[in-house]
This record gives C-alpha cells, sequence and structure tokens, in this order.
C-alpha cells in the first residue's frame, strides 16, 4: 500500500522526466503499480484510512510521483452532477479538446509539491482521453469540468510538467480569455 512516504517531492528529477510509454499487454508489474496508484487516491478520500496512514487527500495520482517514470495514471473524482471518474489507466492520451479553457478558482495543488502555489491554471475546458485500463481494455473518455482538469494535471506530470508552470508569472489571477471558472 503507497502512503507519503512513497510519493516524490518536488525537486526530484523524475517529475521532470517524459515517462516511457507502457508495453502492452502490461506485465503483472505494471498492472500492480497501476491499481496501487489508484488505491492510493480512493485510501486518501477515505477519512479513517487517511488519518490511520497519514494520507494527503488526492483526487489523482501519476507514476511518476511514485518514482515510476513511466506512462500510468489514477483519477478517482466527482464531476458537480455526482458522477464518478474513477479510472486507472496506461498510456493515456488526450486525442483532442477544446479550443476553450477553463481553471479552477481555487487553482490547484499537487501531492508532490508541500507549499501552496497561487494562481490560476490555464486548462482545455473539455478532453477527449484514450487510454489502457489495467484488464487491457481500450478506454475512452469525453470529459469536462473537474474530471477534465484532473486527468490534464497527471497527463502533464508523464510529460514533466507542474501545475505551476502554467501559472502565468506576471499575474498569477489573470483569468484566460472567455475562460470557464470551475468550482469545487
Ligand atoms: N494530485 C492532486 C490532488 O490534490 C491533483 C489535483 C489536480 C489537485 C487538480 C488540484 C487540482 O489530488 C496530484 O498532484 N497528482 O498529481
Ligand atoms: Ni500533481
Amino acid at each position: 500500500m503507497l502512503t507519503m512516504k512513497d510519493i516524490i517531492r518536488d525537486g526530484n528529477p523524475v517529475l521532470r522526466q517524459t515517462a516511457e510509454e507502457v508495453p502492452l499487454p502490461a506485465s503483472g508489474e505494471d498492472k500492480q503499480i497501476l491499481l496501487s496508484l489508484l488505491e492510493y487516491v480512493k485510501n486518501s478520500q477515505d477519512p479513517e484510512l487517511a488519518e490511520k496512514y497519514g494520507l494527503r487527500p488526492g483526487i489523482g495520482l501519476a507514476a511518476p510521483q511514485i518514482n515510476v517514470p513511466k506512462r500510468m495514471i489514477a483519477v478517482h473524482v466527482k464531476d458537480e452532477d455526482g458522477t464518478l471518474y474513477s479510472y486507472a489507466l496506461f498510456n493515456p492520451k488526450i486525442i483532442s479538446h477544446s479550443v476553450a479553457l477553463s481553471y479552477l478558482a481555487t487553482g490547484e495543488g499537487c501531492l508532490s509539491v508541500d507549499e501552496a502555489v497561487p494562481g490560476f491554471v490555464p486548462r482545455y475546458a473539455k478532453i477527449t482521453v484514450t487510454g489502457v485500463s489495467a484488464d487491457g481494455e481500450k478506454v475512452t473518455l469525453r470529459l469536462k469540468g473537474l474530471p477534465a482538469i484532473v486527468f490534464q494535471h497527471e497527463i502533464d506530470h508523464l510529460n514533466g510538467v507542474m501545475f505551476y508552470d502554467r501559472i502565468n508569472k506576471e499575474n498569477p489571477y489573470l483569468a484566460p480569455d472567455g475562460a470557464t471558472v470551475i468550482e469545487r
């Protein structure tokens, strides 16, 4: 079971690497790693388990954050209607996206970044993501709102990008033109 001591912190070069594609069909070891990412996120949202093991609550996690430079992510989050998006994917890819942008009103945080970094993080408002589940099924997801933001945050980790790289340096709270604000 993963805990905070397994999570690599900002400054470690693994977070700036481009992660490798996972060869498919996945090995048993890669499947285990993938499922452990999802398990962390789920456990971290359970108040008893989070307290017991000192887990910082999260809605997404990427393999480089546990020192595995491979293209794997997990997301466990509800949208504004209460629909749960719970996915663990190998080789997730944004195959198309809107021109329109959105951003979280509260900004973003990261399980690998201990301090808060203030500012809006521009993201695509809508994305289509493909990937492969732990069972080897091809998955295609059309996402907007918070789930779209989390997937973009996690896929960024696979490309060595941190959320604060996307914050405007001169004016961190500059709202992108015509962007939708997302409350969470
Ligand atoms: N997890 C963040 C978390 O709190 C993801 C996140 C995304 C937070 C968007 C806030 C906004 O679950 C990670 O840092 N995973 O990489
Ligand atoms: Ni992160």
